[in-house]
């Protein structure tokens, strides 16, 4: 296993903050961000994000659609029930959404989605010369030992065996990222929702999973190898590990805010505990009502921020 610390990677370009470490790409005449359909050669990415300060991203495009309205009411840049063109309507892979300086893109679910898109992401933003940048995660989760409709800030995100890392192969050898999420952006944000003071926040240790059936120890999936006294134990055992909610994106999301050089924060909320149960049983309004939480969070916490600078 090589163990590669994130501070020794060589940053190829840095402007206060935003690192490519890839040689490679500064040759490259053109590059083509195929799973946004954007190029440098076809668009001008300085003159479309260049004033991008907040990248919001979370796994549906719907959610990102109506964060992103939601936004432009808050900022005075429009009303909530205008719409906002998709960047990439070229592509159903993502959809991106732009408010004034704050970006939103969706990520689908699971690592290997969120991966494909914080590359492109990145790039998108270097080509694009911003710096500064913050990134926040706004997503769903499985609480352990928390009132469903809490919301959990993570300070690290933990993998299945609740290392505090990211574990990746490349080039047939493991990889190892750091996953700890911003201190200073995490309490701000914590700030945030006592002056909402509307639902319960904490800041914990959040599990990264690569699977939502038996990679978080359901028991209600097409297949099951342990018993229900077996997945108590391994529930009980993350919980005793500081860790407060599962979900599916927040170790590589961490791991490459790192890598790149921007401040990173995931935000989600617990849609039920686990310790009590693992189908979502409460209504689509309770659901939805739940999914607007870390939205207005981290709304509160932008137009705070723009009001500072
Ligand atoms: C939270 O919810 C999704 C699974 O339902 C997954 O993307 C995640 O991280
Ligand atoms: N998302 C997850 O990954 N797990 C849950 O239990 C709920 C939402």
């Amino acid at each position: 296993m090589e163990y590669k610390q994130t501070n020794d990677e060589k940053p190829t370009s840095s402007k206060d903050g935003l690192h490519i470490s890839n040689r490679h790409l500064v040759s490259q005449k053109e590059d083509i961000l195929y799973h946004f359909d954007l190029g440098t050669s076809t668009h001008d990415f300085v003159a479309m994000f260049g004033d991008i300060k907040f990248v919001c991203v979370g796994g549906s495009r719907w959610r990102m659609k109506a964060f992103s309205q939601h936004m432009a009411e808050m900022l005075g840049l429009g009303n909530a029930t205008d719409d906002i063109p998709n960047i990439c309507e070229g592509t159903d892979r993502y959809n991106m959404y732009k408010v004034g300086p704050v970006l939103a893109v969706s990520h689908g679910m699971g690592i290997p989605s969120i991966s494909i898109m914080l590359h492109e992401l990145i790039k998108l933003l270097y080509h694009a010369k911003c710096f500064d940048v913050t990134a926040i995660r706004i997503g769903t989760s499985g609480g352990i030992g928390v009132e469903p409709g809490s919301v959990v800030i993570t300070r690290t995100s933990l993998d299945a065996s609740f290392k505090p890392y990211f574990e990746m192969n490349v080039l047939g050898k493991t990889m190892i990222h750091s996953t700890q999420l911003h201190t200073c952006l995490g309490q701000e944000l914590l700030k945030c929702s006592k002056e909402i003071n509307e639902f319960p926040t904490l800041i914990a240790d959040t599990m990264c999973t690569s699977d939502f059936y038996e990679g978080q120890a359901r028991l209600d999936g097409a297949f099951c190898t342990y018993t229900e006294e077996e997945k108590m134990e391994y529930l009980q055992s993350a919980h005793a590990a500081g860790v407060r909610n599962i979900e599916m994106e927040s170790s590589v999301f961490a791991a490459m805010c790192i890598r790149s050089g921007m401040k990173g924060a995931v935000v989600c909320v617990c849609l039920l505990d686990r310790l009590k149960g693992d189908q979502i049983t409460s209504s689509h309004q309770v659901l939805n009502d739940y999914q607007i939480r870390p939205q207005k969070l981290v709304t509160c916490f932008i137009k705070k921020q723009l009001k500072k600078a």
